[in-house]
């Protein structure tokens, strides 16, 4: 038998793989129609060929392949993780501009693992999900942790790609969900005030920890209309694009991931699915833009709190990298047990 920690750590690993490998067919269209993705969901049921993962996998299994076998963060074991795997893979769909760091950190052996990183558009940062959307093992192996411990961990593995506030914070936050769904042991009654409220706590803290009056805080503006998306029966797709967004910005993607989860715990009317996480990874697909990166965030929360056996076995039959996933939270979760 296994226990309940271990089935939920490796419904969140494999929840991001599906998430990622079935969202990736969708990635850049503006609009998804809902027939033709129900159509091609119906079509997958007999289809034996492996979905593919992107570049969102392919980082997340760097990140909890550094943090096992290191025990813990290493910094630039894990950049040099991440710089092999993308020039043995180019081709994974890797973000546009984030040739340019693995390539300065490949010429200097990752010396300093963080100064390329500093450098991308003009020493602003990128802004981009590239950080948010690798996050998830961090979750497993910080189960434990303090809630200060675990956003320093998040922060560093995402410095090492993206230094920009919103993409700190974004992958604080999409670590912070994960984590709140991985410790939430009722799976029949998720009370999401209480979810949104734990989040906003966080997100108060890094956002305006000094709590002035004005001071901008996205993520919290973010977390607030969610709350107020799911208090209403349905919200239009255009609505929820327009307001959260689905792009590659982490600020127009992560918090709607974390509504994706949220809206998903009940029947959506325009996907007809009874199993609660296959309806989150249609639904968060259904949204467009940038799906591959949306389902895995949202599909790593829904399989964390619904565990594995809700991931549908075709799923985990036909995408790539579904044994590793396993594996790899069974480690987390023995690393885990030890810290
Ligand atoms: P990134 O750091 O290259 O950022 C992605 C893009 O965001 C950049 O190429 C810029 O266009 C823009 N951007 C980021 N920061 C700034 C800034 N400070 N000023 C102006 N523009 C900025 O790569 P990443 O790793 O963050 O990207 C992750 C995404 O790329 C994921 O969705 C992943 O799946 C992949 N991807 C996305 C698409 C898509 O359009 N949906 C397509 C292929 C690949
Ligand atoms: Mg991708
Ligand atoms: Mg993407
Ligand atoms: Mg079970």
């Amino acid at each position: 038998p296994v226990s309940p920690r271990l089935s939920k750590y490796c419904g969140a690993l494999v929840g991001a793989v599906v998430g990622d490998c079935l969202g990736a067919y969708f990635e850049c269209k503006r609009h998804v129609k809902v027939d033709e993705l129900l159509n091609h969901f119906a079509a997958l049921d007999s289809v034996r060929k492996e979905q593919q993962f992107t570049d969102d996998t392919a980082m997340a299994r760097s990140v909890a392949r550094s943090l096992v076998e290191k025990k813990g963060l290493d910094v630039k074991d894990m950049a040099s993780r991440f710089v092999s795997e993308f020039y043995k893979e180019p081709d994974r769909g890797y973000g546009g501009s984030i040739a340019a760091v693995f390539s300065k950190l490949e010429k200097s052996g990752c010396s300093d693992p963080f100064l390329p990183a500093k450098e991308q558009f003009d020493g602003q940062g990128s802004f981009g999900n590239g950080g948010a959307m690798r996050i998830s093992p961090t979750a497993l192996y910080g189960y434990n942790l303090s809630e200060e411990e675990l956003n320093k961990v998040s922060e560093d593995i995402t410095r090492i790609t993206h230094t920009h506030p919103d993409a700190l914070r974004g992958a604080q936050l999409q670590c912070s969900a994960v984590r709140l769904a991985l410790r939430e042991t009722d799976t029949d009654h998720l009370n999401t005030n209480n979810f949104i409220q734990k989040l906003r706590t966080t997100m108060k803290q890094l956002e305006n920890p000094q709590n002035l009056d004005n001071h901008p805080q996205p993520y919290c503006d973010k977390l607030d209309t969610i709350e107020e998306f799911l208090k209403r029966d349905s919200v239009d797709c255009s609505e929820v694009v327009e307001c959260l967004g689905n792009d590659i910005s982490a600020l127009g993607s992560v918090p709607t991931a974390i509504y994706c989860f949220l809206r998903s715990l009940k029947p959506v009317d325009y996907i007809p699915k009874e199993n609660p996480f296959e309806r989150t990874i249609l639904y968060a697909i259904s949204l467009g833009g940038d799906t591959d990166t949306i389902a895995t965030m949202a599909g790593a929360m829904a399989g964390a709190y619904y565990e594995l056996d809700r991931v549908p076995q075709h799923w985990q039959d036909i995408c790539e990298g579904v044994p590793d996933a396993v594996s790899y939270a069974k480690q987390l979760h023995t690393l885990c047990s030890d810290l």
